[in-house]
């Protein structure tokens, strides 16, 4: 036992030969392999001066590679802060100053990350020279409650906070995955999703590794891809804009997917509809489940009961659940406890206590209710917070660049239905004067501070924003009157 808690758990089980991972134009991984080219990145990224404890950020594209350094970091008894790609260099100099890393891994490509930490004097590296063959290290010893992570969520207030997660957080969320969605080593998961968030790197990576499966690797989604890979598959886990694409497909025939064991969705709310219309054109019902990066995933639908359409399921084995202060209808505040909810966030004790319960509840920001059957429905969010394609954008962020702007007196930035995205980002702005700037202007100066997934897809121009009473602006109004 090499006693670093998630390297045992989740590496240590799987023969030599049995295969971990297939990318189109690479060569195949076994577990062998893989704990082989994990050992070697641990002795280089020691080489590289990370220490245990150390933060280690990543912005690399999507490759094994960035799988290898994550169990590598982790490995070395570091901390492993993956970054979405699309992150600006002013998003990434954020990262760095908060969590305050000793190494940003790039790739050799990328500039304006770079730019970033010169300023700040951190080491960049490339993922190739971390993952060159050379002699292996042990793991280095850390237990369940040592941190391996810290993902960031965006926040209310326009800052992203690091939701910090230990290695037992991850492991129990691994094993308590890995049987209710009964993984084994006879799975192949077809992975289509980005390996910067919980969804890609954590629910999906883990569970394979929790199962010693195998996984078929893919640099994006994409229905071409999919309909290739998807016949050597037995599972895939995607956000809901996956099934909607699938379903405007006629390759997707019940016939074509007759062989698939279970499609699962989470990130973002599936429709009903969806569900209902995916079942009709493939005879698979959708295993809908329900997390958040503070929290891993804390509701799945069965397995083998009743998948219910707009519910999210039960709580996990081990998951306490409840809803805090319901209406007359059952409906109020989702709060969780358990081995899956995070310590807090990062050199942020003020957002830690705010975001728990005096009685240590996690307080999630969404509502749901239960029902007499215990699953869960989410039926709106406490949060002012759009989920696009899965993708999550706190208003706040996007408010303050666009208020910073010349011309701009204020916005109001909100979500409105989109057909492929689940919800798209919108925004009012109220000019200084008319005429004072534009759409196109207000767009390209946007570019510069943020990902490009957050600019706002229409935004109109008003001569006042609606507000109520207390001054708080109606984003309802603004969604139902200009959402079209
Ligand atoms: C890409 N773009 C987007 C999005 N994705 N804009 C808004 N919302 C999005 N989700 C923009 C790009 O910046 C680009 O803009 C243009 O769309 C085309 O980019 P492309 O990559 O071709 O986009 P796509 O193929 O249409 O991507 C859609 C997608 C992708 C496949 C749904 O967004 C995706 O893989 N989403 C998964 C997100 C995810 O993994 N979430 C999990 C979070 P431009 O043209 O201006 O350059 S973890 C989580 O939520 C919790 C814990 C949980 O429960 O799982
Ligand atoms: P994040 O942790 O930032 O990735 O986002 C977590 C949020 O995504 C949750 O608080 C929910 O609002 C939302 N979410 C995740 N899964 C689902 C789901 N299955 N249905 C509805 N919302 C979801």
């Amino acid at each position: 036992m090499t006693e670093n808690a998630l390297f045992d758990a989740l590496l240590q089980s799987q023969a030599d030969a049995d295969p971990f991972l297939e990318a189109p134009g690479t060569s195949p991984l076994s577990y062998g392999d893989l704990r082989c080219k994990v050992l070697q990145a641990i002795a280089h990224l020691q080489n590289a001066g990370v220490a245990p404890g150390d933060r280690v950020l990543c912005q690399i594209e999507k490759s094994p590679e960035g799988l290898i350094l994550y169990l590598a970091t982790v490995g070395a008894g570091a901390i492993f802060v993956p970054l979405n790609t699309g992150y600006t260099g002013a998003e990434i100099d954020y990262f760095l100053q908060d969590a305050d890393p000793s190494l940003l891994i790039l790739d050799a490509s990328t500039q304006h990350a770079r730019d970033a930490a010169t300023v700040r004097g951190v080491a960049v590296v490339s993922p190739a020279t971390l993952t060159a063959e050379g002699p292996e290290a042990a793991p280095v010893p850390r237990a369940s409650d040592d941190l391996a992570a810290i993902l960031y969520t965006s926040g209310t207030t326009g800052r992203s906070k690091g939701a910090m997660l230990t290695h037992g957080n991850l492991i129990s969320n691994a094993h308590a995955l890995t049987g209710l969605w009964r993984f084994t080593t006879d799975d192949t998961l077809l992975h289509a999703l980005p390996i910067f968030h919980t969804h890609g790197l954590f629910v999906a990576t883990n569970v394979v590794l929790g199962a010693g499966a195998r996984m078929l690797f893919l640099p994006a989604f994409g229905l071409d891809a999919l309909a290739e890979h998807m016949p050597r598959c037995t599972a895939m886990m995607g956000v809901p804009t996956f099934y909607t694409r699938m379903l405007s497909d006629p390759r997707f025939t019940r016939a074509a997917l007759a062989h698939m064991r279970l499609f699962i969705s989470g990130s973002a709310p599936l429709l009903s509809e969806s569900h209902a219309a995916f079942e009709r054109q493939t005879g698979h019902a959708i295993l809908e489940r329900y997390g958040m990066t503070e929290t891993n995933m804390i509701t799945s639908n069965p397995y083998d009961g009743p998948r219910i359409a707009g519910t999210v399921g039960l709580p996990l084995p081990d998951v306490s659940l409840r809803i805090a202060s319901p209406d007359e209808h059952g409906i109020g505040g989702i709060e969780v406890k358990g081995p899956n909810v995070t310590p807090g966030y990062w050199r942020n004790p003020e957002k830690t206590d705010e975001s728990f319960t005096e009685d240590g509840w996690f307080i999630t920001g969404d509502l749901g209710e239960i029902d007499a059957r215990g699953y869960l429905s989410i039926v709106g969010r406490q949060k002012d917070l759009v989920i696009s394609g899965g993708f999550n954008i706190y208003p706040k962020e996007v408010e303050v660049q666009i208020d910073a702007l010349p011309g701009v007196q204020e916005s109001a930035v909100y979500g409105v239905a989109h057909p492929d995205l689940g919800e798209a980002v919108a925004a009012a702005v109220v000019l200084t004067e008319p005429g004072a700037t534009d759409e196109a202007t207000i767009v390209a100066a946007l570019d510069d501070h943020l990902a490009r997934y957050k600019i706002p897809r229409t935004i109109r121009f008003l001569t006042g924003l609606p507000r109520n009473t207390m001054g708080k602006v109606q984003k309802n109004v603004l969604r139902d009157g200009y959402g079209a």
